[in-house]
């Protein structure tokens, strides 16, 4: 069956929140209420990563609702909230989706609007913002809450004074897009943020409508201080790509590089052997970190834990060879001094790290290098 538009409703254990929503949703759009606005028919999305009996109650609410209702329900939570979102766009079959929350903060009644101002703007996308106009974040609970609310949406905005430049919300889950504009095999679902996401990865043409952001109807909120990290996570990735947590931590070892270096040497160690401990302790902190802060959305398609351990020593044991013996060389001959000379050379040795383990540690398995050769390797997992 293809409508105008599906109505994607991520949720997890949201059951008691369901009969409600889908009630409204109908009152809204459906014949006696929004027809109209939806000549063409609405549907409604469930994606379901429940881990109670939700499934169960959305077949029931399906089965006598006057909108057709469908589940996705996933074993495999992907991506978590975001995840399920993108799910829900590419099993949409209408030319517009709506995304909103199942707790009914989100009011159903508001979907006729978003969808006539996207009718009569043509816009790419339709932001349901908390702030602006007379927009209202009243149903986030406590002070605390609306203030990470604003503050993570302030800095989104700093970081993308372009593409989010006419969006007061970018945080909000409540929003219309046009499906042929999103390019959904560019987006890294992760988190809480998926508008984000997709602001963030495209140009696109984004109007708003404010609306007064509800209490829950029934249940509790599935918010965690974990989805706030990821949040920070997704920020740094969305701008910078990997470089720049890499170069943090690039940048971090090579201070503890230079400190064991003049530390030994203070103990009267002789600089060679100073160098060596100096490389051998970075390598293996540099490799600790970077598993767990720069490539951690890799590990999985890429070799097992000491696979990749062996290669990234392996490399980057080579490479501080061939350094020692270009400081050993530099010293002797014109620079006498050690850790000046150990700095610059571990600045240049940064970029050729990097480029390495983006494209050899950790490549996804199954994609050989013969087969980049012909060309037709998926380039963009060591891509940002
Ligand atoms: N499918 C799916 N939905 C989720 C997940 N986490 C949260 N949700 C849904 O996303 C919506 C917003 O979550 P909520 O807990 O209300 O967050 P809050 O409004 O920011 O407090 C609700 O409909 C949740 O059921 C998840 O991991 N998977
Ligand atoms: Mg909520």
């Amino acid at each position: 069956m293809t409508v105008d538009v599906t109505v994607v409703v991520p949720t997890y254990n949201e059951g008691p929140n369901v009969a409600e929503l889908v009630r409204r949703l109908a009152a809204a759009l459906g014949p006696d209420g929004g027809g109209q606005v939806v000549p063409g028919g609405v549907e409604v999305l469930f994606v379901d990563d429940s881990r109670d009996d939700t499934p169960a109650v959305i077949e029931q609410v399906a089965a006598r609702s006057a909108l057709p209702v469908r589940m996705i329900h996933r074993e495999v939570p992907d991506g978590g909230l975001s995840g399920a979102v993108v799910a829900g766009l590419r099993a949409a079959t209408g030319e517009r989706v709506v995304v909103m929350d199942g707790d009914l903060q989100h009011p159903p009644e508001m979907v006729p609007v978003l969808l006539a101002t996207a009718r009569e703007t043509g816009a790419d996308v339709v932001v349901a913002s908390r702030y602006t106009g007379r927009g209202d974040a009243g149903g986030l609970d406590g002070r605390y809450r609306r203030w990470v609310s604003k503050a993570s949406g302030l800095l989104a905005r700093s970081m993308f004074p372009v593409k989010l430049r006419d969006v007061s919300d970018p945080m909000t889950g409540f929003f219309v897009v046009r499906r042929a504009a999103v390019d959904l095999a560019a987006l890294r679902p992760r988190g809480f943020k998926i508008l984000l996401e997709i602001l963030a990865r495209q140009r696109l043409v984004v109007v708003e409508e404010p609306f007064v952001f509800g209490e829950r109807f029934a249940g509790r909120s599935k918010a965690t201080v974990a989805n706030g990290l990821r949040y920070v996570q997704q920020l740094t990735l969305l701008r910078f790509g990997r470089l720049s947590p890499f170069a943090l931590i690039g940048a971090l070892g090579a201070v503890l590089n230079l400190a064991i270096l003049a530390g030994l040497q203070a103990l009267g160690v002789h600089y060679l052997p100073a160098v060596v401990w100096a490389n051998v302790v970075t390598i293996v902190i540099n490799f600790l970190l970077q598993e767990r802060f720069v490539f951690a959305d890799l590990r999985e398609g890429a070799h097992g834990f000491w696979g990749r351990f062996v290669r990234s020593f392996a490399f980057n044991g080579t490479e501080a060879a061939v350094r020692t013996l270009l400081l050993w060389w530099i010293v002797e001959r014109a620079v006498p001094h050690p850790e000046l000379v150990q700095a610059v050379l571990i600045l240049v040795a940064f970029v050729v790290r990097f480029v390495f383990q983006a494209q050899v540690v950790y490549r996804p398995r199954g994609t050989s290098r013969a087969r980049g050769r012909t060309g037709d390797r998926p380039g963009e997992h060591a891509q940002p």
